[in-house]
């Protein structure tokens, strides 16, 4: 067996990861392994933006950012982190434009700001132009920038390699197990320190806006090491999906004055959240939206969907602000954005939850957060907690760099103290090859195809915008028999070269072990708070679960919950801010 070396090793290409590997490579050996081309990762498919208290366009302060993260949060969110995010946030935009990201600009020539959900000027009174952008390509423009980086760091990129395990000796984690696509062959790495950048996970979900990749795989593989899944439960959709497609129209159109109306015209918002109407929290709008149809008031022949209207922008606005969207909205819909509204509908978009992990990025595995020694976790796959049970848009761009620079930082320290790797033993990826020649081997069977479908339906049938016991404890069994459905699926192709198929069968796995975390934390959490709506608990209800849920989950599908205490302690005590009712 042969066995790859490196002092650092980053699965995943995304923003995430590359920040971290921006951050280690000026000195060491870094390595970041994808399935995917780097470029092809969903960070460059961010469109909307990424929020900082510049103070380009207003008045603006990175405590006022705080005081919104937190309470789009439903004050779930580690305040500690939040003061963090928030608190680096200009230092980490303005980095980023030394880098070369081609932000957008004001008249004076400063990066230009926009507004989004959420975000608003001095605690709640009005919203507030926060978010930087290159017209609605952001996330293309920052991830291209640190592949650059990276290239010019000489960072080792191994393409097209999915990561299936992760090696660990007595606890101590040296290196992951890997399939190369292009040839079949699996490999193992040796490293002192690994960092897990995987991304999200809507694909279990019929409509969503996530890119087929993002199936969770890193979460899958951590649940069967032991570790827990934190708040795995709040799961973000996002108001506009296109109608029935689920592709992401950015919320950066409401931003530019973009409005949302149910079928009798109306701008329902107004009724929901009179301060901020349209640019209320992603969480919020989803459920309005829900209710509008719900109670008939939707759009179309079926009055199953809502209009987001952007005819009163001006040409101009659309053309050079929303060019990408506007696109999607001809391509895909046949709809021309100035002259006409977008269908559009919830769509499964971000995961709050993953991998719990410390202010550093280190991965923590119990309610005592003790550290699993050699792992990291950044960016949409960890929990660290900032977007605590509902995240701000444009949060996320922000956490990747702000914790992916951390989760560098802290591997570049701890690598420094330690002579070589943890050596990897000499049948580590056996499990592996064994698991894959079993899927290879079977003969019959149902399509992969067949049981991923049946899970998204149920998924998006039961564990939804809206959620009760009803729905939830069918989720549970439907699960049960999904997850033996998934270990029998029949693979047609039995080649090495490119087996899609095999892969397919693999993530299919994936999905179906951490929907299981998902659906179980949300069964255990009676109250209702930011994406985790209950019909039958539907106020929050601080008393008794102003925590963070902990999910273990077995390879037999059989699970354990714990529970861990929300960090309300700041640096500067003084700013701490307490649980009140979530108005806009
Ligand atoms: C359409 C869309 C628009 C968005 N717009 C915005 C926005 O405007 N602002 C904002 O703040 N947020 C936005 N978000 C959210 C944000 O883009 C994501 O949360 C973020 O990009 C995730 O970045 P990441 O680095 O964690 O992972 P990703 O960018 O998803 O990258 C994951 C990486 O992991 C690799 N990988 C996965 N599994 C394996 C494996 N088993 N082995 C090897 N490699 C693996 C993949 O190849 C990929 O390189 C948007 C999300 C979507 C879907
Ligand atoms: C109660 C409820 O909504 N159950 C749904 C769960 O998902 C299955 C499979 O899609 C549906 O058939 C149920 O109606």
């Amino acid at each position: 067996m042969s066995v790859i070396h490196h002092e650092i090793l980053i699965v995943g290409a995304g923003l995430a990861g590359l920040r971290a590997a921006v951050e280690a490579a000026d000195s060491c050996d870094v390595a970041v392994i994808s399935k995917l081309h780097p470029l092809r990762s969903h960070s460059g498919a961010a469109q909307g933006g990424i929020c900082a208290a510049l103070g380009n366009e207003e008045e603006d302060y990175p405590l006022w950012h705080s005081f919104d993260t937190v309470k789009g949060s439903d004050y779930l969110g580690d305040q500690d982190a939040i003061e963090i995010l928030c608190n680096d946030a200009p230092r980490a935009i303005i980095e980023m434009e030394h880098f070369g990201v081609p932000f957008s600009r004001t008249k004076e020539g400063k990066i230009a700001q926009r507004p989004f959900g959420g975000h608003t000027r001095n605690f709640g009174e009005a919203p507030v132009c926060r978010a930087c952008y290159a017209a609605d390509r952001t996330g293309h423009v920052c991830l291209h920038t640190l592949y650059e980086q990276c290239l010019k760091r000489n960072v080792r990129f191994y393409d097209e390699f999915q990561v299936m395990d992760i090696c660990e000796v007595e606890g101590v984690v040296n290196g992951v197990v890997a399939y190369e696509i292009k040839t079949g062959g699996v490999h193992v790495f040796n490293a002192k320190a690994v960092c897990f950048a995987t991304g999200g996970y809507g694909r279990a979900w019929k409509t969503t806006s996530n890119a087929h990749a993002n199936t969770g795989d890193g979460l899958a593989i951590a649940l069967s090491k032991g570790i827990p899944l934190e708040d795995m439960e709040f799961v973000q959709f996002h108001p506009t999906g296109l109608y029935r497609l689920g592709i992401l129209v950015t919320e950066g159109a409401r931003g530019e004055g973009g409005v949302l109306r149910n079928g009798l015209g109306e701008r329902f918002m107004e009724r929901y959240a009179p301060t901020v109407k349209d640019l209320a929290p992603r969480d919020m709008i989803s459920r309005c939206m829900f209710l509008e149809v719900r109670e008939g008031r939707g759009v179309g022949p079926k009055k199953d969907y809502i209009n987001l209207d952007l005819t009163h922008l001006s040409l101009k606005q659309i053309e050079t602000k929303l060019p990408e969207i506007s696109t999607f909205a001809k391509i895909y819909l046949g709809v021309d954005p100035s002259k006409n509204p977008i269908p559009v509908q919830p769509t499964c978009h971000y995961a709050m939850g993953g991998i719990p992990t410390n202010n550093e990025g280190r991965v923590v595995i119990d309610e005592k957060n003790t550290q699993k020694v050699g792992l990291w976790a950044a960016g949409e796959v960890a929990c660290v907690s900032v977007h605590g049970a509902n995240r701000l848009g444009t949060n996320s761009l922000l956490d990747l760099i702000v914790f992916g620079r951390r989760a560098g930082k802290d591997m570049k320290e701890f690598v420094k103290q330690m002579k070589a790797p943890v050596p990897v033993p000499i049948n580590v990826a056996n499990p592996i090859k064994e698991r894959l020649s079993s899927i290879l081997s079977r003969k019959s069977g149902e399509s992969v195809g067949k049981v991923r479908e049946d899970l998204q339906q149920m998924m998006t049938d039961n564990v939804s915008v809206f959620r009760n016991e009803e729905t939830l404890d069918r989720a549970s069994n439907d699960i049960k028999s999904l997850h033996t459905r998934s270990r029998n699926t029949v693979v047609q192709d039995k080649s090495k070269e490119f087996n899609i198929d095999l892969l397919d069968a693999l993530e299919l796995e994936f999905l179906i072990d951490f929907s299981i975390s998902v659906i179980e934390s949300g069964r255990a959490r009676k109250e209702s708070r930011g994406a985790h709506a209950r019909e039958d608990f539907s106020s929050r209800d601080d008393v008794n679960w102003h925590k963070h849920s902990l999910c273990w989950v077995d390879n037999d599908g059989s699970y354990k919950l714990g529970y861990k205490p929300v960090n309300m302690k700041l640096a500067d005590e003084d700013s701490r801010f307490k649980p009140k009712e979530r108005k806009y």
